[in-house]
């Protein structure tokens, strides 16, 4: 059967400074915090959203990475109905992990960046994500997906985002967990199909390779 490795990545923006004490949030109260709870692009939320895995929904910043495993009806690894079977990897989005990002990364057939458009910082960021995830392990841009994460009260414009080159080569999606939550199920549906397209052509091409 065949196997996909999609990793989850982008910013979680954790503020420089005395780490969070067990169940607080990133930054000492009072220091013009008001745009707390949109700091994280929200991968964490996503990604148990498309995996159909528990909806905790205060934050926990990811440590590192989670491996949520997942099968999904709708996407056949052939035109013969045969299965694929997905590891997402949720990777945490603080640069204190960057150690890890090689070992993350290997492997991955797929690399999803999750930001939130309404942050200039996450805006600036992509393109690093994206060269580091994408363009340095040679992955193809239809392998990657770029998703703009509206939080339940953001007012951000979907309308308005355009994005520099290279970055504007990619496949761009708005999530919005309240008021269209299927719209993105459907998104992530037609970006597995593609991911395991591009999987099955490479794997065929090394098929060729050897028997040629
Ligand atoms: N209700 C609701 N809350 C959300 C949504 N997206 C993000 N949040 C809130 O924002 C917090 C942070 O989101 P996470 O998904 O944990 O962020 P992350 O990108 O995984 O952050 P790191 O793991 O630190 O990289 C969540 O715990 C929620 O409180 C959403 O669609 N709906
Ligand atoms: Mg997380």
């Amino acid at each position: 059967m065949l196997k996909a490795k999609i990793l989850f990545v982008g910013p979680s923006e954790v503020r420089p400074g005395p780490g969070p004490g067990p169940g607080e949030r990133g930054a000492p109260m009072g220091q013009g915090l008001a745009d707390g709870a949109l700091r994280e692009s929200g991968k964490t939320v996503l990604a148990n959203f498309l995996t159909e895995s528990s909806d905790i929904t205060e934050y926990n910043p990811t440590q590192g990475v989670r491996i949520l495993e997942f099968e999904n009806p709708h996407v056949t690894s052939n035109n013969k109905g045969a299965g694929c079977e997905f590891e997402l990897w949720d990777c945490g989005g603080d640069p204190k992990f960057e150690s890890c990002w090689p070992a993350l990364m290997k492997d991955a057939h797929g690399v999803v960046v999750v930001f939130n458009a309404d942050m200039p910082s996450h805006l600036k960021e992509l393109e690093m994500w994206y060269s580091c995830f994408v363009q340095q392990q040679l992955l193809q841009d239809t392998q990657c997906l770029l998703i703009a994460h509206h939080k339940p009260g953001s007012g951000s414009d979907r309308g308005s985002l355009s994005l520099p080159p290279p970055l504007n080569r990619l496949r761009l999606v708005h999530s919005n967990l309240e008021d269209d939550p299927e719209e993105i199920r459907l998104e992530f549906i037609k970006y597995l199909k593609s991911v395991v397209s591009s999987v099955s052509e490479s794997r065929d091409r090394e098929e060729m390779s050897i028997m040629t």
